[in-house]
């Protein structure tokens, strides 16, 4: 069911990927979604290359199933990084939060799928051009750092941009965001903020209750002025964040007070003065599911939601 480009290009079963979110997207969490039939995905964010590695290898213990390794391109690593999936032979690489152009050639010589995250038409374009396999186009609706446009925009036009296969993320939930996605054209999806709000996931338990208690206006967006938009849910490291950027304060005073948040929120709990990344889509999440759960649910959801319009507005499918 739902078996689209995007299964073929990666050997999975269902055209679901996990993002790849530093500090919270471990190999418990990639193993779990590729057993269950999506793409898991090892977050490299800001780790080094040796905790990477190990990273890859505790995958490769729990899966056979294809996973892949997402690079964060502001990463001080990022070569030896890109080194090190070609060595381990990973399935797939997306990238995120810049242009990977100059990766591209070695990692398809290695045989690797290249699929960057794209926030714009100009990047889909240019990395086509560079030999990608596919992109995905990801909507300001995500979590972490985000564009400008929303992925019920962004989509169809990237889709009308490039020949290779898109995948959708930005805002994507439950079934219904899973088979909106498809008909604005993309071949797949990928979902973060779900992900983090389930069994397999090892972020702080106090990270998930803020989930859960989070409702759909509780997001919003710190550092514009730094050129590094990050969504995240409200909290004292928001408002501080506010009042300092509204204070016309410096890029380096504030990129002090967000560095280390991340990890500080997901790691060690801290939710008042770390950074809680999650998409706006975190108001309508009400429990912790198992992956398994959460990719069966779409996967059942949208065939029976698809079956419910075709009756009900061609009178049969
Ligand atoms: O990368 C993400 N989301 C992230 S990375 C991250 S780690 C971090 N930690 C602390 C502060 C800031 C970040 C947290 N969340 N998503 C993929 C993504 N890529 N979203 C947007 C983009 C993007 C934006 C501009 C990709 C390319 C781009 O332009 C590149 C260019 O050169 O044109």
């Amino acid at each position: 069911m739902f078996y689209t480009k995007i299964c073929e290009l990666c050997g999975i079963e269902y055209p679901i990927f996990q993002g790849g979110m530093a500090w919270v997207s471990d190999y418990h969490l990639a193993a779990a979604v590729s057993e269950a039939g999506g793409l898991g995905i090892v977050a490299a964010g800001h780790l080094t290359p040796d905790e990477v590695r190990f990273q890859i290898r505790k995958t490769k213990e729990l899966t056979s199933k294809p996973f892949g390794v997402n690079i964060m391109l502001m990463s001080p690593y990022t070569d030896e990084l890109m080194q090190l999936v070609i060595e381990e032979k990973v399935a797939v690489v997306t990238t995120g939060a810049g242009n990977p152009g100059k990766y591209v050639k070695a990692l398809k010589d290695a045989g690797i799928r290249v699929i960057p995250v794209v926030a714009s038409v100009a990047l889909a374009r240019r990395m086509e051009r560079e030999g990608v396999d596919a992109v995905i186009a990801e909507g300001m609706e995500s979590g972490g750092h985000i564009g400008e446009i929303t992925t019920m925009a962004l989509v169809p036009q990237v889709v009308d941009a490039v020949k290779i296969p898109v995948i959708a993320a930005g805002g994507i939930g439950d079934a219904r965001g899973f088979l909106a996605a498809l008909f604005l054209g993309a071949e797949g999806v990928q979902m973060g903020t779900r992900f983090a709000l389930s069994k397999e996931c090892q972020v702080h338990p106090n990270w998930k209750a803020m989930y859960v208690k989070a409702k759909d206006r509780d997001t919003v967006i710190t550092g514009r002025s730094t050129g590094h938009p990050v969504r995240i849910i409200k909290n004292k490291l928001a408002r501080k964040f506010e009042q300092l950027e509204r204070a016309g304060a410096s890029v380096e005073e504030l990129e002090r007070l967000g560095s280390g948040a991340l990890k500080a929120a997901a790691l060690d709990g801290d939710t008042e003065w770390g950074s809680v990344m999650a998409g706006q889509i975190v108001g309508m999440l009400k429990e912790e599911k198992s992956v398994k759960e959460i990719i069966d649910e779409i996967i059942n959801g949208a065939h029976a939601l698809l079956k419910d319009k075709c009756e009900r507005f061609l009178g049969g499918c």
